[in-house]
């Protein structure tokens, strides 16, 4: 157990394979300040090794609220530049770490809030959580990475209304349209969220990687080099003795069987 302000960390599981990491700002809605896109930086560089995949929680009853506007001081065009930068290198971490992270996302999911769960893996909302792009209303831009990562899970022209209009989804077209994968009743978001985690924990660890390292790049190639790409990541994924063995194990029938849900 290990206590990073202004982020919980706690580990879970047999071999400690779980990370749990929460927001800790509930007074101030979770509002991502400087000093917690460090944090968040340093914690994903600095994950324990047994770690094999995360949760990322907001404490209270919202997600994240986004930037803190409290601390948008007057900034030149450099300062806001390496202000932008600063975040990036923080998602970056998150979306291109060592484990798939899960987010368990309930109230509001605004702004950088957005940004941030649009870096994880896999997003689970319960029913109270609601989308929105403040940023448009507020004379900004976003600035966390959301002009890349929001567009390739809902569209340029859903991102474009939501920031011209100030459009707010609810949880249900949230998950319509993509913002989340999974939509559970109030409350429930991160035990939905721990139990993928304990799942995807599971998985060989280079099928992770290449889930979390290979497709993404595959999908920003062209057909031929994406085409390419795929076979030498498969080439390196099937050599690892665990894909052996898992695959030994269900030619001796003792690995489970895929069934209809
Ligand atoms: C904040 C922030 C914040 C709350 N920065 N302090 N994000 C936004 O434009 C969203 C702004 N926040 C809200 O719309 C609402 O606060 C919520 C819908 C998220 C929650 O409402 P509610 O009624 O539960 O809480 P509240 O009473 O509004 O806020 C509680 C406290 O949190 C209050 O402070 P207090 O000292 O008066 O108790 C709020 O001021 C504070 N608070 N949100 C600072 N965001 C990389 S660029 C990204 C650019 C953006 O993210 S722009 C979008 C910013």
């Amino acid at each position: 157990m290990k206590n990073t302000h202004p982020i919980h960390l706690e580990l879970r599981g047999e071999q400690q394979e779980v990370a749990v990491i929460r927001l800790t700002r509930k007074a101030k809605r979770n509002a991502i300040n400087d000093a917690l896109v460090l944090a968040l930086r340093t914690l994903f560089d600095e994950l324990p090794t047994t770690v094999r995949a995360a949760v990322l929680d907001g404490e209270g009853e919202h997600f994240c609220a986004g930037l803190d506007l409290s601390e948008l001081k007057e900034r030149d065009a450099g300062q806001g530049l390496h202000h932008s930068r600063m975040w990036h290198a923080a998602l970056e971490r998150v979306q291109f770490g060592t484990v798939p992270v899960i987010a368990a996302l309930h109230g509001a999911v605004v702004g950088g809030g957005l940004e941030l769960a649009s870096a994880c893996h896999i997003r689970v909302a319960d029913d109270t959580t609601f989308y929105a792009l403040p940023e448009g209303t507020r004379g900004i831009f976003v600035g966390g990475g959301g002009s890349v990562r929001i567009p390739k899970l809902i569209g340029t022209a859903r991102m474009t209304d939501m920031m011209l209009t100030g459009r707010v989804y609810n949880a249900q077209d949230g998950e319509r349209i993509g913002l989340a994968q999974y939509l559970v009743p109030q409350g429930q978001a991160f035990e939905k969220a721990l139990a993928l985690a304990v799942r995807v924990a599971q998985n060989a660890p280079l099928t992770n990687y290449a889930l979390m390292h290979a497709l993404p790049r595959i999908a920003e190639q062209t057909t031929d080099q994406g085409l390419f790409t795929e076979s030498l990541m498969a080439a390196i994924a099937q050599s690892a003795p665990e894909a052996k063995s898992r695959m030994s194990a269900f030619l001796d029938g003792k690995a489970a069987k895929v069934k209809p849900t």
